[in-house]
């Protein structure tokens, strides 16, 4: 089946404000290196690549009333959110290279409202070892990076939860989780009360990456626009060490590749995080060279041309 993809645009979101520790910052140069842009038109798409967008330095500071660098991250997350929308606008599918998941806010905020503009479905499959679903007062480290999927569902401070203009962004509803196996203690709590659908990886186990991706992807239609937020902190940490919060037991190289190739299939990608590739923490650039990997199988490479 081969699939003909809209045009791409990629952008680099070069900071690290919502991690908790350096080097995520690097994350577009590392996926720049291993060869993104060239594998994205071998596969046949039209690839712009926009450069990076800029925003404020990291401060480095400790946590005030439950996050840290909230001024920096609500900044970095406008230029994200501005940047998604005019590709959006223009027909073009963006790719945004992190940084750290905080810029998922800025990211799917603007896909939200494009597809509430042009009346399409959207449904976001987050793909994680963590759930990113804390708040204010139950983090334990006030990074914010565990918090884009909470302040996407109207939790959080206003500078975030409203940062597309609509509160909330999104409904619980519309996401689907993979890869999940660190949740923080009060956050399982959280996540349970709201019902976030979970594939973690004890179910992953059981019943196998395949019937995870057919329940994640269920229900898709022609009208549904998919949003595939990619922290490469899912795969595990032996294949994929570069990445600043590493959890051991994460998902395979096999693995990786199914859900890579029956999000390919479905044929419904409109937009695309890859983020947490930190480079300084990584042997050699290994985690890019893997994303990259990963990501021409989501556009559609495959060992077998398969009807
Ligand atoms: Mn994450």
């Amino acid at each position: 089946m081969q699939q003909t993809y809209s045009p791409v645009s990629i952008f680099g979101v070069p900071t690290d404000v919502g991690a908790g520790r350096r080097g995520a910052s690097m994350g577009p140069e590392g996926l720049r290196v291993a060869g993104l842009v060239e594998a994205l038109r071998a596969r046949g798409v039209d690839v712009d690549d926009l450069g990076d967008l800029k925003g404020p330095k990291n401060p480095w500071a400790g946590p005030r009333d439950g996050y840290r660098h909230l001024d920096e991250v609500v900044a970095w997350n406008r230029v994200v959110l501005e940047a998604s929308s005019a590709e959006l606008a223009r027909g073009r599918m963006p790719i945004m290279l992190g940084g750290d998941h905080c810029l998922a806010i800025g990211s799917i905020a603007a896909v939200a409202n494009h597809c509430r503009a042009t009346s399409r479905k959207l449904r976001v499959l987050w793909l994680d070892a963590h759930t990113d679903f804390n708040t204010s007062q139950i983090t334990p480290s006030g990074n914010v990076h565990g918090m884009p999927v909470a302040c996407l569902c109207g939790i959080g401070p206003a500078a975030l939860t409203g940062i597309g203009g609509v509160t909330p962004s999104m409904q619980v509803a519309q996401f689907r989780q993979i890869g999940i196996r660190s949740v923080d203690p009060d956050e399982k709590r959280l996540v349970k009360a709201h019902g976030l659908d979970i594939y973690d990886m004890r179910y992953i186990d059981e019943v196998g990456m395949r019937r995870v991706v057919e329940e994640a992807l269920d229900g898709l239609d022609d009208d549904t626009h998919l949003h595939v937020s990619f922290d490469v902190d899912v795969l595990d940490p032996t294949i994929a060490p570069g990445t600043g919060t590493p959890v051991p037991g994460g998902i395979n190289y096999r693995e990786a590749q199914l859900v890579m190739e029956m999000i390919a299939d479905s044929g419904r990608l409109g937009s695309l995080d890859i983020v947490e590739v930190n480079t300084a923490l990584d042997q050699g650039n290994t985690t890019a060279e893997l994303a990259v990997d990963l990501v021409e199988s989501l556009f559609g490479k495959s060992t077998l041309m398969r009807d």
